[in-house]
């Protein structure tokens, strides 16, 4: 299990530039007040991580729910993932649904492997978003533990642009929301009833962070998602229902358990929110989404 970055020898032909007197950016956030990295396109140098990554054999697991409706994002999901995500890497695509028989067949890159894993849509859950707290953290210590040293998990209604590599991981990571950049944390959409296990007081916070993309080493993962799914259990029990679902016990996790790493609005990019020139990598595909549902409303 690789909880930490160790020291790696690398080889003398990785040459790279080190460009420490002319940053690429100037006006971001490249450190957390905790000091860890915040991680930017143009922070980072591709060729020195991938000898680092590679000669650690890394595998990646990338978990994602496809249930009912949104099944329908699965294929470009899967396809630009192909094309963009941990490209070179031995990769496991966790796919939990409903419906195994309409996951579509791609062809898949070598060393990477789909693992469908069926579930109910159980009609219970407020949101079928929160549901993904209990799965994931159940197969964590089943299954993915034994499987894969890092687990990424991922809304299904996006779509990868650009590379999304090692860069991203670490013990445990988050991703900055596009909405809430430059904001002040008073006015972050944290969970404000005290009575809730998401509660956050308006005097804490450092960030707001997207359900759509976190993760970390199987461990750190299975502690996040647990606890997750254990507040949520007992807001139910009291008849709370958070503010924004799983991202608001992701949120309250994340501000009490330090991320080791954090990555940039640009691993979440939402064009209606973020109108900063950065480097898109990812898209969270909400027009689609109110798109989609406005038809099979119809
Ligand atoms: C069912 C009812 C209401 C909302 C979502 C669903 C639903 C979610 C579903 O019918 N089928 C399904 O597979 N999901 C999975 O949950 C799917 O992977 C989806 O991407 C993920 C999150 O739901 P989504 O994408 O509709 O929520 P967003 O885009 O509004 O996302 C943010 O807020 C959510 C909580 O409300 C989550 O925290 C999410 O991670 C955030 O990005
Ligand atoms: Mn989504």
């Amino acid at each position: 299990q690789m909880n930490h970055m160790q020291v790696v020898t690398v080889s003398r032909i990785v040459n790279y530039e080190l460009n420490m007197l002319t940053p690429f950016k100037y006006d971001i956030l490249v450190e957390t007040p905790w000091m860890v990295p915040i991680v930017w396109e143009g922070t980072f140098n591709s060729e020195l991580l991938h000898e680092h990554f590679q000669l650690q054999n890394v595998t990646i697991g990338l978990a994602v729910f496809a249930i009912k409706e949104l099944l329908i994002f699965l294929k470009l999901f899967l396809e630009t993932a192909e094309e963009y995500f941990m490209e070179g890497y031995r990769m496991k695509y966790y796919i939990f649904t409903d419906k195994p028989e309409s996951v579509p067949l791609i062809q898949l890159k070598r060393g990477r492997q789909m693992v469908i894993l069926e579930i109910q849509s159980h009609a219970h859950w407020q949101n079928l978003s929160m549901y993904r707290m209990e799965r994931i953290s159940t197969f964590s210590r089943l299954r993915f533990i034994r499987e894969v040293d890092y687990l990424v998990c991922a809304d299904v209604d996006i779509k990868f642009w650009n590379h999304v590599s090692v860069e991203i991981l670490s013990s445990l990571f988050g991703t900055l929301h596009p909405g809430f950049i430059g904001r002040r944390r008073d006015s972050y959409d944290y969970e404000r009833l005290p009575q809730s296990q998401a509660h956050i007081p308006v005097n804490e916070g450092d960030f707001y962070y997207t359900g759509a993309f976190f993760g970390g080493s199987v461990l750190e993962v299975y502690k996040l998602t647990k606890f997750c799914h254990q507040a949520m259990m007992v807001d139910q029990a009291h008849n709370i229902k958070s503010m924004w679902h799983d991202e608001s016990y992701l949120n309250k996790y994340l501000l009490y358990h330090k991320p080791t790493k954090v990555l940039s609005p640009e691993y979440m990019w939402d064009k209606n929110l973020l109108k900063l020139p950065v480097f898109a990598k990812m898209d969270a595909r909400r027009e689609l989404v109110q798109k989609i549902t406005k038809q099979s409303l119809k």
